[in-house]
């Protein structure tokens, strides 16, 4: 967590509204394994980190509320019973999504004033959208007594996601940054919305975030056809979702769905099987075949999966180029963000110094490299 952060969203808020707020942090979080697998009732590997979003949150007597993104010194005033999705592209529709999916379930929250501030780089593919979306649905619960349960809390800011944001996602995202641990990954199954933690702790080896500082357009939009492409072969399977299907049973239906469509099916299949054998390999300290797993989800996402871009694919194979990196790959939805690089401690800030060169000689621009700490999931700040 951020302290400075912290202390700039409550500096602001005191002066502002010369009150003391609630404070909140949340998370971004990384993902070691299992990429486009949630929303297909899949398993994932995310783990909450130590950049994210402070939020001072509190009780509003003016009649109205205000939202403030410090960041992007924006200001916004609204009324809670005339919430309706803004602009597309919005940051204030991930506040009045979570609002309006509150009130959707019947809970009464009150007029509040909220203050955001955030370390996660834009379309790093580090969650800070989910981040932004916790950080205010465990701020009003709190203030307003709603008596949400976490569960409860991060199926609201997934639905604002659907419904305000246009971004038909899964609740990896959410789920990593609400329920995040110290030094722990999650192996979550997106079907029971359940997770067994794994203490990370990859001795001379550490994971290392290198952002291509680029987000393609039309990311959303690829996203979601992705996942209505999921849907309508699991319609054809006659299953729920992806997650219970078999190479085999994708195979028989071969003639019904385009080529493009299979090798997409294929990957989820193939991913979500990797990524049980990553918690397997991660048990037995194997770090030599959890490094070829996250190759191979690389290449399935660049390749059958079509979520990659140049940059991404670049990284990657500069990772490929250093045998002190075990294993590296795109990170989160894709078409621009972070590679995750399963890299050795004493040669990471080589390996990066040289990437970052050769990113920059071939694509003219610059790369930012992280190395991050597993951390704490949304919680007060006192
Ligand atoms: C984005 C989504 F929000 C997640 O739900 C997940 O699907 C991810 O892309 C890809 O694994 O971060």
């Amino acid at each position: 967590m951020s302290k400075t952060l912290v202390q700039d969203v409550k500096k602001k808020f005191i002066e502002t509204f010369k009150t003391d707020p609630l404070l909140i942090f949340s998370p971004g979080r990384i993902n070691i394994i299992g990429e486009h697998t949630d929303y297909n009732d899949g398993f994932v590997f995310p783990a909450a980190v130590d950049k994210g979003i402070a939020a001072a949150i509190q009780k509003s007597d003016s009649g109205s509320c205000t939202a403030i993104a410090l960041d992007l010194d924006s200001t916004i005033e609204f009324d809670l019973d005339k919430l309706k999705p803004s602009k597309e592209g919005s940051w204030e529709n991930y506040v009045f999504g979570v609002v309006a999916e509150i009130q959707n379930r019947n809970k009464i929250v009150g007029d509040f004033n909220i203050i955001f501030k955030g370390n996660i780089p834009g379309g790093a593919g580090m969650s800070s959208s989910a981040a932004l979306e916790n950080s205010v649905v465990f701020g009003l619960n709190e203030l307003f007594d709603l008596g949400l349960s976490k569960q409860e809390m991060i199926l609201i800011s997934q639905k604002a996601e659907h419904n305000y944001v246009g971004v038909n996602c899964g609740i990896m995202d959410q789920y990593a940054s609400m329920f995040g641990v110290k030094h722990t990954a999650l192996h979550l199954d997106c079907r029971t919305v359940e997770s067994k933690p794994y203490t990370i702790d990859f001795k001379d080896y550490e994971l290392m975030l290198i952002n291509t500082n680029v987000k393609h357009s039309l990311s959303d939009s690829a996203y979601n056809d992705r996942r209505s492409a999921c849907e309508s072969i699991s319609e054809l399977l006659g299953i729920k979702a992806l997650r219970d299907a078999t190479e085999a049973d994708l195979e028989a239906i071969i003639d019904k769905v385009t080529p493009a469509n299979y090798q997409k099916a294929l990957y989820v299949i193939q991913e979500n099987a990797r990524t049980i054998k990553a918690a397997q390999a991660i048990e037995n300290n194997d770090l030599e075949t959890l490094g070829q797993l996250i190759y191979q989800s690389h290449n399935g996402l660049s390749n059958q999966y079509k979520v990659s871009c140049d940059e991404l694919d670049f990284l990657v194979e500069q990772a490929k180029k250093n045998k002190h990196v075990l294993g590296a790959r795109m990170m989160g939805g894709g078409f621009g963000g972070c590679t995750i690089n399963l890299v050795a401690k004493k040669e990471a800030k080589t390996f990066s110094e040289i990437a970052a060169k050769a990113y920059k000689n071939k694509f003219g621009k610059e790369c930012s490299v992280y190395f991050i700490e597993l951390s704490q999931g949304t919680h007060i700040v006192k």
